[in-house]
């Protein structure tokens, strides 16, 4: 027998946790769990046929139509001419250059959204805001997709930026298994989204949290269009989506009629309450917010809504809230309806009581770690103050000039000649792609960074071919995660593939600012800078860090950063304390009614939580499109990361809709069948999966099926967002609303 090429086995870190890559020569053959990891997710087993899959960018290449003609309307549908790295270089550089020149640094938009990968010099956002930095700078985004309208929302009503409050005060998951009795989940707390958190998690420790929740006897209730948004075992309310305000305003005015209000609590720590009161009774608008108004919009008996009420009021209770709320048009009502419902209920600051945001979408939400800080690529400052809220990117392309309302301002957005894109996907996440594809057709040039021929690298002038984590080295650290990875290079680059950052060294070069974007580093002596820093700080606060050369031979270490003692409690010393310890709000207490808000004069947002139909709901349904389309986040991978290996898979594509028997039924649909989901704005096939498991009249599409050709009419492998709007959440969140869409579902013949 010959010798084969020797095997080797190393672990790295990505967003869907640790694992072992095996490598062969020069090919990732197989991954394999990580020990020390109680649930692994099984994203990684598609890896090894991903990153050598022949979808990958292999060289740098240059669309034709643009080439030859700067001819702007072929993007999605040119073919593309490979050239040199130092030719296609050349290019980009003067076009850059001369966009510059010409229109400004204003007319850049380097935004360039999306996750990229983890790792934390090679993170490809990072990399293209200090590349656009050192040139003169870009038209930045504000926000993400995740979170953009509770971003601008909830610091008015709490007077904290949102992450911070996310990610560093909110109850941790031991608070809440030792002190909650009654878990009531507004959009479920998602087994398949806490596979995932930002720049790594280790151990995946959520199922292991509900197992321990149901043993204790807590009760845990999902609110919301399916079963599967909350672990086994759950109970489950299954409200109309988009109709959660109108809920909790039926329990406000349970507690509010049956005497269960915490008066003391709203007095001390809350400011507008009286002006809310007449609202929510009925004595503004003649409409009481009762169970039995309530039950018509959202589908829930008002007896539910009373012994929820009732059962809220008795018990400890945690109200948590899933970002997918607020990822719909008027998201910032049930952002806002669920903090003022929590201070009705007094219980905020008190352990495993009150409200909190996001746990399980993803992973590392209620883990109590202490916080560390370092190992950020440094961005420069952008001379450029112009900034978009991220969802509005289709709006910013269709009107340049015009202005637009976000939070209180009102601005002119800018006219975009160039396009910089790296470490993300607009063809993934944004909504109403056919709307956005005639958009795209607007700027000059779009350059993208790509590892995989994605519907964005397709829809690009330029596309330059970047690695992928493995590689090149990295080191993997997350804020909410308490391990730290050496991410060693474990392969060659696949073809002609390049590192963001010596992309971007090449552009600054041609463009005079090497040594600006560079200070002279090579990747290897950043990652070194930037470890030397984390260390220091590590050492400032006694936590005992590896060496770079200790931690490369180590490969991972867990840091001692677990929180001692009793896990973190949200709002605890405001609650102790108001007058010291007071909120950041111009009340300094949690605003009920805000005057800044309503000093906006906003109709889609006033001064105190509403009941405000979104344009697209059950409640507008008609024959022509009777079924409210969610759009999840998908189980199987992270949005369209990987989609190429997972797409060969037998059956796997189109994309599996859920649809209820009461729906099926009389369309004639069964599972397996092939269907065409579609409404004014697009289609799509899907695959059916005919289940009781979700709500009648309503259709679950995840998101992540690659963007097919739009000449067809109907996208072939079932991406959502086809289907969903473009508008964003109101004048004050500007947020995505990928989760207001009615569509209609027929059987195929095929
Ligand atoms: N309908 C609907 N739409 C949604 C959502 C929804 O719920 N419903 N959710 C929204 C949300 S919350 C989000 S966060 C977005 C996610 O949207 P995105 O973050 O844009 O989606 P990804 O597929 O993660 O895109 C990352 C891209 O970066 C590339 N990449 C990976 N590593 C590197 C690298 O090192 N360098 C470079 N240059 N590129 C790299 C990947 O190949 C991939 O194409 O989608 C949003 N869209
Ligand atoms: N495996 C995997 N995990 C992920 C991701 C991934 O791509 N893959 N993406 C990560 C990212 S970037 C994010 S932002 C998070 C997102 O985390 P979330 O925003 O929590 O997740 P979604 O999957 O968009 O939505 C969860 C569920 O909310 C329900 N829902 C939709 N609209 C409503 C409504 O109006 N009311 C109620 N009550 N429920 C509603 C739907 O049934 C849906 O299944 O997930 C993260 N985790
Ligand atoms: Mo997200």
């Amino acid at each position: 027998m010959a010798n084969g090429p020797t095997r080797s086995t190393k672990v790295t870190s990505s967003h869907w946790g640790a694992f072992e890559v095996e490598v062969e020569g020069d090919r990732i053959v197989a991954t394999y769990p990580f020990a020390a990891d109680p649930n692994p997710s099984h994203i990684p087993d598609i890896l090894a046929a991903a990153v050598h899959h022949p979808r990958r960018v292999t060289r740098p290449s240059v669309r034709r139509g643009w080439l030859e003609k700067r001819e702007r309307n072929g993007r999605g549908s040119d073919s593309f001419v490979a050239l040199p790295w130092d030719e296609a270089l050349d290019i980009a550089a003067a076009e850059i250059d001369r966009i510059r020149r010409d229109h400004g640094n204003e007319a850049i938009f380097g935004g360039s959204y999306g996750w990229g990968s983890a790792g934390r010099f090679h993170h490809a956002q990072s990399q293209v805001h200090r590349f656009l930095n050192s040139i003169g700078g870009y038209v930045a985004s504000f926000g993400s997709y995740s979170t953009g309208c509770a971003q601008s929302i909830m610091p008015h009503v709490f007077g904290i930026n949102f992450l911070e409050l996310l990610y560093e005060h909110q109850d941790g998951w031991q608070t809440i298994h030792d002190h909650t009795e009654t878990l009531v989940m507004f959009g479920g707390i998602n087994p398949k989204n806490s596979q995932v958190s930002m720049g790594g998690i280790t151990e995946h420790e959520t199922a292991g949290w509900f197992e321990r929740f149901a043993t204790k006897g807590m009760r845990r209730i999902n609110i919301g269009p399916q079963r599967g948004d909350a672990p086994e075992g759950c109970e489950w309310v299954a409200v109309r989506p988009a109709s959660d305000t109108a809920l909790m305003l039926a329990i406000a005015y349970v507690l509010e009629s049956d005497g269960l209000t915490d008066r003391a609590f709203l007095d001390r720590y809350t400011t507008g309450f009286a002006r809310f009161r007449p609202y929510l009774m009925g004595d503004a608008d003649g409409q009481p917010k009762s169970p039995e108004w309530a039950e018509a919009l959202c589908g829930v008996s008002s007896e539910t809504i009373r012994a929820l009420a009732r059962r809220m009021a008795t018990t400890r209770t945690l109200i948590t809230v899933a970002w997918s709320l607020q990822r719909g048009e008027h998201g910032e009502q049930p952002y806002w309806m669920s903090a003022v419902l929590a201070a009705m209920l007094g219980q905020i600051g008190l352990p495993g009581g009150g409200v909190g945001y996001g746990y399980g979408a993803i992973g590392g939400v209620g883990k109590s770690l202490i916080g560390m800080r370092g190992m950020t690529f440094p961005q420069l400052t952008n001379p450029v103050k112009k900034v978009i809220p991220v969802a509005r990117i289709g709006d910013m392309l269709r009107h340049p000039g015009e202005d637009y309302d976000f939070n209180g301002k009102r601005e002119p957005y800018p006219d975009i000649r160039l396009i910089y894109w790296a470490g993300g996907n607009p063809y993934h996440h944004h909504q109403d792609l056919n709307a956005l594809h005639e958009a795209w057709q607007r700027p000059d040039t779009v350059i993208v960074n790509e590892p995989w021929w994605t519907a964005t690298a397709k829809r690009a002038d330029i596309v330059f071919p970047a690695t992928t984590p493995y590689e090149r080295e990295d080191i993997g650290r997350s804020n909410l995660d308490d391990y730290l990875f050496h991410m060693p290079q474990l392969i060659p680059p696949v073809g002609e593939a390049r590192d963001d950052y010596e992309i971007f060294a090449d552009l600054a070069g041609r463009l005079g600012t090497r040594e600006t974007f560079t200070e002279g580093r090579s990747a290897s002596a950043w990652i070194a800078q930037l470890y030397s820093e984390f260390k220091n700080l590590a050492d400032a606060q006694d936590i005992n860090v590896p060496s770079l050369e200790e931690l490369r031979a180590l490969n991972w270490v867990r840091l001692p950063i677990q929180a001692e003692g009793p896990s973190r409690t949200l709002f605890a010393p405001f609650r102790d304390d108001p007058e010291s310890a007071p909120l950041g709000t111009p009340s300094g207490r949690i605003e009920i009614f805000s005057e800044t808000i309503a000093g906006f004069g906003y109709d889609d947002c006033p001064g105190h939580p509403v009941w405000l139909p979104p344009s697209e709901w059950l409640g507008t349904a008609d024959m022509a499109t009777p079924l409210h389309l969610v759009s999840p986040q998908p189980g199987d991978k992270l949005h369209s990361q990987l989609e190429c290996a997972l797409a060969d898979r037998e059956g796997a594509r189109p994309a599996t809709i859920l649809i209820h028997p009461d729906d099926a039924d009389p369309r004639g649909i069964r599972t397996h069948d092939l269907v065409r989901v579609f409404n004014a704005r697009g289609a799509c096939r899907a695959r059916a999966l005919v289940t009781h498991e979700i709500r009648p009249n309503v259709v679950a599409l995840p998101t992540g099926a690659w963007y097919g050709d739009p000449s067809d009419n109907i996208d072939p492998h079932g991406n959502p967002n086809v289907l969903t709007k473009d508008v964003g959440t109101s004048r004050l969140g500007q947020g995505c609303s990928a989760h207001t869409a009615l569509v209609n579902v027929i059987r195929m013949n095929v």
